[in-house]
């Protein structure tokens, strides 16, 4: 029973946290605009703020349940809008035997974020943000990441693929101290929708610092003549490619006050980023999504679309859905696949995207998609 009622107790916390409409709570962010210029109130009227920053209206209409005010881009060096399809291809050169060397530059450095409207959080990162660069290449090639440690503690990159041990990112191959530098190299393998993520311990503590990214490996379709279409499809640079919209979204979460639960949930760290500014897409063009989930401390995340079915590619390794038709799907920690979806048939408007833990949903991990007959 006394368990039961902490329990209920540090849920309300976690509520109060995001809710705008609760004072307490609001005050952090009013204080936040404040210090910044602007004259929001949480949970009330905004007269400073222009009508095309509020929330669309039928989400206020949820009960304001999603954060009040703005997160500072500029000063976070990154903006979720952009995040999505920014991708890092490193530095191309030819190697003697005449395959592809792609060499990529990472650093580890503390950095404080805001996750949420006036909630800063102390990061460790890759590259001064959160998620961490998305890392993509083509299968086969020869890849090369240089990782310096500019962060105050022990960190790694720790790759999805594979690799020799020594290039594992874990202690003793590929940890390295504050100062120090590591170079991981290995083969562009298996194609598909990975991450990586430092594997310093504790663990837990690392990767919900905000220490992880995608790591995306397109198929080279001449390794796959059964598929190519599809291949290419996928390959980034190519005509088929630009046929399509493609995401990368990070389902993360952040536990500000270091009790092994976490406070903050988003989609590419700032809660609620696509629920405020929805993602514009063409309804004639289809949507791949790269989905990673990253999430600490909760067992299990999810992805659910709103008004439409789509298929899923579980970890990207395959050139055929290993689920069709699906309109939700369940990922562990460190699982990611594939979505792909349209919106062709549909009339334009708003499409929500959430998991369908509620819970997360109201802490900041939901967003919307704006369909659109086409970009003005
Ligand atoms: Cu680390």
């Amino acid at each position: 029973m006394g368990e039961g009622k902490l329990w209920l107790e540090r849920k309300f916390d976690r509520r109060l946290l995001l809710a705008g409409g609760l004072a307490a709570a609001g005050g952090t962010v009013v204080a936040a605009n404040a210090a910044r210029g602007q004259t929001s109130h949480a949970g009330h009227e905004m007269p400073a703020v222009a009508a095309a920053e509020r929330p669309p209206a039928h989400l206020s209409a949820h009960g304001a349940m999603i954060t009040v005010g703005e997160v500072d881009d500029a000063r976070n060096g990154f903006d979720p809008s952009k995040l999505l399809s920014d991708w890092y291809t490193g530095t191309v050169s030819m190697l003697p035997e005449g395959r592809t060397l792609r060499t990529f530059e990472v650093t580890a450095e503390d950095k404080e974020i805001e996750i949420a409207p006036g909630i800063m959080f102390p990061a460790w990162t890759y590259n001064g943000r959160v998620p961490g660069p998305t890392l993509r290449a083509t299968e086969g090639e020869r890849l090369r990441i240089v990782f310096r440690n500019q962060g105050s503690h022990p960190h790694s990159m720790h790759f999805h693929g594979i690799h020799a041990a020594r290039m594992d990112g874990v202690p003793g191959a590929g940890l390295i101290g504050p100062g120090e530098e590591f170079v991981y190299e290995f083969d562009a393998r298996p194609f598909g929708c990975h991450l990586y993520h430092c594997h310093a311990l504790p663990l837990k503590r690392h990767i919900q610092k905000g220490m992880y990214g995608a790591f995306v490996i397109d198929p080279d379709p001449a390794r796959h003549p059964e598929h190519e279409a599809v291949a290419r499809s996928r390959l980034l640079g190519t005509p088929e490619n630009a046929g399509w919209q493609e995401f990368v979204m990070v389902m993360n979460a952040f536990d500000t006050n270091f009790d092994n639960e976490n406070e903050v949930y988003a989609v590419n760290t700032v809660a609620h980023a696509y629920a405020k500014k929805p993602i514009r897409v063409l309804k004639d063009k289809p949507v791949r999504i790269y989905l990673v989930n990253v999430v600490e401390f909760d067992p299990i995340n999810s992805f659910h679309l709103h008004a439409n079915f789509f298929d899923y590619y579980n970890q990207g390794t395959t050139l055929t859905p290993t689920l069709k038709t699906v309109d939700l799907i369940t990922q562990c920690q460190a699982e990611r696949g594939i979505l792909e979806f349209h919106f062709r048939d549909h009339e334009p408007g708003l499409y929500m995207f959430h998991p369908h833990q509620s819970e997360f949903t109201e802490l900041g991990w939901s967003g919307m998609f704006d369909v659109v007959e086409a970009v003005s």
